[in-house]
């Protein structure tokens, strides 16, 4: 396990915070077996994830795009948590005003016990109809396209994709985090999607401590108050055992 150091400043705020936010994203669940969407595992059979993940691919092809969902889904289903999502559960039993919200799809910090989730980016498991909205959690399928059962319509993977407007509730709250954070954690992303990318922006120029988990730099690293450079199911575990240290709990 790596040692990481903890400069005065980020003790002083780990002690005094009070509102408290983390944003996620695949990084976070690379430790678990599941490719992120800009790295050299992520792409599948040739196609780069950015092609794919839009609404004009699935009208284009929805077979392959089901193909894609599937595939994923399958991975999602071999894996599980790691301590990096356990992390960031615990955090929430740390402090009395904690906001999750993930980029991801793959509901790893729900299992990992976290309850106040913002999932931005939608749900891979679940699908969405189309033509009427209703949504299950069918995981196979008979055939590909397949049909919403109540309509017959075209049913859908009820994620974002690019160019699509994301939910406005989770947006909305999440927003409303990070304007109010005194600390924000990044962890696990090249913060190059918008509107999530601009969440830790958001945070510091509203006067929040900014941490970045991440294993390399990225578009928000020359903002951050303090930047942890590895891998985030090591390093967020530290960080919890500092903070249980300074309020006295014992570990
Ligand atoms: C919107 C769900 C507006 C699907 C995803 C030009 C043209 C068109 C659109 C745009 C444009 N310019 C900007 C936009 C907007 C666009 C966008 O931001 N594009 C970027 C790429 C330029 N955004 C959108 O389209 C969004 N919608 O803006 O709507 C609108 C307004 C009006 C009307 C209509 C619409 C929607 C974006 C959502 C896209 N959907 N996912 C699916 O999953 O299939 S995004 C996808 O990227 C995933 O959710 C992923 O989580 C997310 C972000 O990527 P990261 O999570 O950061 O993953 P990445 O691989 O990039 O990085 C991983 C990081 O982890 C790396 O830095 C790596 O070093 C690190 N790491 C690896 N291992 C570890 C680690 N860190 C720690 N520990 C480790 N072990
Ligand atoms: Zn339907």
């Amino acid at each position: 396990m790596t040692q990481i150091e903890f400069s005065e400043q980020f003790i002083d705020i780990l002690k005094s915070a009070k509102k408290v936010a983390a944003l996620t994203g695949a990084g976070i669940s690379a430790e678990s077996g599941v490719p992120t969407f800009r790295g050299k595992d992520g792409w599948w059979k040739n196609h780069d994830p950015m092609t794919l993940a839009t609404y004009e691919a699935f009208t284009r092809d929805p077979v392959l795009v089901w193909e894609w969902y599937l595939h994923r889904r399958n991975i999602v289903h071999k894996s599980k948590p790691n301590p990096g999502h356990y992390a960031l559960a615990e955090m929430a039993k740390l402090y009395d005003d904690f906001t999750l919200i993930t980029q991801n799809v793959d509901r790893f910090h729900m299992d990992a016990g976290s309850e106040l989730i913002y999932e931005l980016h939608g749900n891979i498991h679940r699908n969405r109809c189309i033509e009427c909205g209703f949504t299950d959690y069918t995981e196979t399928f008979p055939e590909l396209p397949p049909k919403c059962p109540e309509c017959e319509g075209k049913f859908r993977p009820d994620v974002v994709w690019f160019g699509e407007m994301l939910p406005h509730d989770a947006i909305d709250n999440s927003m409303r985090a990070a304007n109010n954070a005194d600390l924000f954690f990044s962890v696990g992303t090249s913060a190059a999607v918008q509107p999530a990318a601009s969440l830790p922006i958001i945070a510091k120029q509203n006067g929040a401590f900014v941490v970045e988990v991440n294993l390399e730099p990225s578009g928000i690293s020359h903002m951050c108050d303090v930047k942890y450079q590895g891998k985030s199911g090591e390093i967020l575990p530290h960080i919890i055992e500092k903070i249980k240290e300074l309020k006295g709990i014992d570990k």
